[in-house]
């Protein structure tokens, strides 16, 4: 009775064997059945019974053998324990899926934490990114509001807050004063000393400018050697005096760059803004303000000339 990992087979003459003493053994017509697992009677014509994927346990074999036409003659039992090979044993079976619950479990931690660094990597990038956005974002709004080379606002962000100085003054009932400036006699020093130095005396001349002002004035690099100031909330009876105070604060500006000194003037022409005495619009203060400078340089250079905007001069207008 051999016993291979799946299955038993009673074969001839292990199967006719049972009935061994039985004389005209070729004659018998041998049946089985297999206690515990199937409990008719099978013919086995060949003398080979087979048992396929034994589930483990105990079985008893049975086996009768007759003459045909003749009552039985004699039956045998036989006892057969199947034990499975290791590999087919439940604990086996247990241990696999055990096994397999184990590592599904260990891949889902392992995918869990790989995505967790990747979400974490995503979320470095992404404020990486948003930082280097914002700084690339903020030095276009730096380049697009102030002057390169004097660190001053730009012709368009000086042109815009004195539309919204306007506006505020407008709103409130303030005053401002518009007050353009131009360096007197400055291709001068680009032909004395040179043009990089020319571009230092523009930042010197800006640095002068930034320290008369306050705070909540503006001012700007309008053209080449050529300033826009705005000067908010100036009562209208020191408008005057506050723009000649200015210049004196900001024209024979003694320049010292190395081994080179000089003095710088300039001319200015400015006109006052009163919304309860008039509403010209800021074309019309810039245009007072230019006809104002240019009477300071046809006056000699290096003075201050005043038009009051509500009261302009024939034909400045
Ligand atoms: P005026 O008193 O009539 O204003 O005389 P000016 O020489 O100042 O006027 P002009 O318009 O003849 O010359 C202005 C000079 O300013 C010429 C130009 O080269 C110089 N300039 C303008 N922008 C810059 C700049 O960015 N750097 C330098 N170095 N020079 C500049
Ligand atoms: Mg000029
Ligand atoms: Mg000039």
């Amino acid at each position: 009775m051999p016993a291979t990992s799946s299955s038993i087979v009673f074969a001839a003459p292990p199967l006719p064997n049972l009935f061994a003493g039985h004389r005209n053994r070729s004659e018998l017509v041998l049946s089985y059945r297999m206690q515990g697992l199937q409990p008719e009677w099978v013919e086995a014509p060949d003398g080979v019974a087979v048992f396929s994927a034994l589930p483990p346990g105990k079985y008893t074999f049975e086996a009768i053998a007759r003459n045909p036409g003749e009552r039985k003659l004699r039956d045998g039992k036989r006892s057969c324990p199947y034990s499975p090979p290791w590999w087919r044993t439940n604990w086996f079976y247990a241990l696999c899926t055990l096994a397999v619950l184990l590592l599904l479990y260990l891949g889902d931690r392992i995918r869990a934490r790989n995505l967790r660094e990747r979400s974490l990597q995503l979320e470095s990038l992404v404020s990486e990114r948003t930082r280097e956005l914002e700084a690339s974002q903020e030095l276009l709004r730096i380049q697009a509001t102030y002057d390169g080379l004097t660190g001053m606002l730009n012709r368009v962000a000086v042109l815009r807050a004195l539309g919204v100085e306007i506006e505020r003054a407008r709103r409130q009932g303030s005053t401002l004063i518009v007050a353009l400036i131009d360096l007197d006699h400055f291709k001068r020093v680009n032909d004395l000393y040179g043009h990089l130095v020319g571009d230092d005396a523009l930042r010197w001349f800006a640095g002068a400018v930034g320290t008369a002002i306050r705070a909540y004035d503006h001012a700007g690099r309008y053209g080449g050697e050529e300033f826009l100031l705005v000067l908010t909330e100036v009562p209208p009876a020191i408008a005057e005096q506050r723009v000649t105070a200015l210049h004196s604060a900001i024209s024979n500006l003694t320049v010292r760059l190395e081994d080179i000194e000089f003095t710088l003037n300039c001319s200015v022409g400015a006109t006052f803004f009163d919304p309860s005495s008039g509403s010209p619009n800021a074309e019309a203060l810039l245009s007072i303000a230019d006809q104002a400078l240019y009477e300071a340089k046809s006056a000699g250079r290096n003075r201050v000339v005043f038009r009051d905007a509500a009261v302009p001069e024939p034909g400045n207008l």
